[in-house]
């Protein structure tokens, strides 16, 4: 099947002009769906089911969260509804995806004149953090049970049995080579005390909410005036502690270079970013969070770069089956990055409470 035949299993208005690659996700593959006058535009996803294996679960998350975000835009008299929240659009047969007998495929209205940013300002990641606390906050009253899309995507205990059984199998050699056991042995040294988000789950003290999973400024699209329109690339919003909201964007946003950047001397903890950041979080997440989330969030800041270290030396250890890698060593030198960030931020504990102290007290 070509693309438009493809695009017409689909329940949209208007006639179909073109349809083109459109955006830089890594993940799906995205097209945009023109069509004559003034019928809207869409945009086509295949969706990638080697990562997302259970389209079902996945289309029914996505169409629960965004009809219960919906339902508040319309209480709270929002007039631009279909620019504040995704609109996917079911097929023909009434399904929110279609089979081509190969792909997958799915469908959104195309939300026009907006824009996307990449990178990260002190202004922009005060504005992210306040969108996803928003975000979850809008979500906190959701009354259906969400699935898990990748499945214990951010159990830390989960990462690190995925670790030991690379290590056992030792499918690459590499767990013999004297700097990946050195890194391993720093892993496991701080196993125990990184895995106590979920120990304190069982324990019935810290809640799961419904979480985006995937926090950075290039999933939140903007207008020509910089206000925030609404979050997007929902494929792993799913039940997750928040630390994976608060700490993946920092992981990313508040290292002072790249995640593969082979430089160490480079790699450090920008802290204004983290201040930032957190001052949008918690004035977007006063609603919800509680004592014991906020208490933790300087061990959210350390438990991604943690997680992320975790997985990409268990991928090296596997011959780089997951993350993509532009070179044989790749995966190693991400390994060095984000131990060393780890680090950094470990050693900013103290700041990170004292900031957040400040924060609570003022309000
Ligand atoms: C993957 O594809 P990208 O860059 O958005 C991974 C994240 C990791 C990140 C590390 C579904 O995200 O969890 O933090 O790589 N996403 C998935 O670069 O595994
Ligand atoms: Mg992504």
């Amino acid at each position: 099947m070509d693309l438009k035949d493809i695009v017409s299993q689909f329940a949209i208005n208007g006639v179909v002009k073109d349809v083109a690659p459109f955006g830089g996700g890594l993940i799906n593959s995205t097209y945009k769906v023109t069509t004559e006058g003034d019928a809207p535009d869409y945009i086509l996803q295949n969706v990638n089911v080697s990562v997302f294996p259970d389209i079902d679960l996945l289309m029914n998350n996505i169409v629960e969260v965004t009809g219960h975000i919906r339902k508040k835009l319309i209480a709270a008299g929002e007039k631009n509804i279909e620019r504040k929240v995704l609109h996917f659009i079911p097929a023909k047969d009434g399904k929110m995806y279609f089979f081509d007998g190969e792909k997958y495929w799915r469908m959104m209205l195309c939300i026009a004149d907006c824009v996307t940013k990449t990178g990260v300002s002190l202004e922009s990641a005060y504005v992210v953090g306040e969108t996803f606390a928003n975000f979850q906050a809008s979500l906190a009253d959701i009354p259906v049970k969400l699935g898990e899309t990748i499945k214990d995507f951010h159990n830390m205990e989960f990462r690190l049995q995925q670790l030991n059984d690379a290590v056992a199998q030792n499918k690459s050699g590499r767990a013999n080579d004297p700097e990946v056991k050195q890194i391993l042995s720093e892993i496991f040294e701080r196993a125990d005390e990184y895995c106590k988000a979920e120990r304190l789950y069982r324990e019935g003290k810290l809640p799961k909410r419904i979480c985006h999973c995937d926090t950075k400024v290039d999933n939140i699209l903007f207008d020509k005036d910089d206000n925030v329109l609404c979050v997007i690339d929902l494929d792993t919003v799913m039940p997750s502690f928040v630390f994976s909201d608060f700490g993946d964007f920092l992981r990313s946003a508040a290292n002072t270079t790249a995640e593969d950047d082979p430089d160490l001397s480079k790699v450090s903890f920008n802290f204004e970013v983290f201040k930032a950041f957190t001052k949008g979080y918690l004035k977007g997440a006063a609603s919800f969070i509680t004592p014991i989330e906020i208490e933790n969030l300087p061990f959210a800041t350390a438990l991604f770069p943690y997680m992320t270290l975790v997985r990409f030396i268990a991928d090296y250890i596997n011959g780089d089956v997951y993350f993509h890698c532009k070179y044989p060593e790749h995966n190693l030198v991400r390994s060095r990055n984000q131990l060393k960030l780890t680090k950094c931020v470990e050693a900013a504990f103290p700041q990170m409470e004292a900031f957040i102290a400040e924060q609570i007290a003022k309000k």
